[in-house]
């Protein structure tokens, strides 16, 4: 289901994307619309369509993306002012149905979001 979206595309090669991270467990690049100065999408190559439909067997999958992600805000220059979001399914706003982590930076982030 998720190989077909437009994430699953841009892992095939077959859309451009500005990648700004790469391994062989998850990509990340800058998102085309985005909501701060720096906003990058962090996804596992791994089609897992939302965070929920993660298993215990992606629990290291899961960790890695975390780690990366705390590494892609260092290397982007983030310092330690970023938020991590994931929208879980259509009700939280999730538009694309392959699991991804939203790194937001580069402007004050208020609380609560909307
Ligand atoms: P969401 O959590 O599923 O709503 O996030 C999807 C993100 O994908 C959102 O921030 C979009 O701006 C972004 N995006 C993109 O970078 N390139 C695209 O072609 C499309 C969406 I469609």
């Amino acid at each position: 289901m998720s190989e077909d979206t437009i994430f699953g595309k841009i892992i095939r090669g077959e859309l451009p994307a500005t990648v700004v991270y790469e391994d062989d467990v998850c990509m990340a690049f800058r998102d085309l619309y985005p909501a701060a100065p720096m906003h990058i999408l962090l996804i596992p190559r791994k089609p897992i369509p939302r965070l929920c439909d993660a298993t215990a067997e992606d629990q290291a999958l899961l960790g890695h993306l975390m780690l990366t992600a705390s590494k892609i805000a260092e290397q982007e220059g983030l310092g330690d002012k970023y938020r991590l979001v994931v929208n879980n399914g259509e009700g939280a706003g999730q538009t694309v149905f392959h699991l991804h982590l939203h790194i937001i930076g580069g402007r004050p982030l208020s609380w609560p979001p909307g």
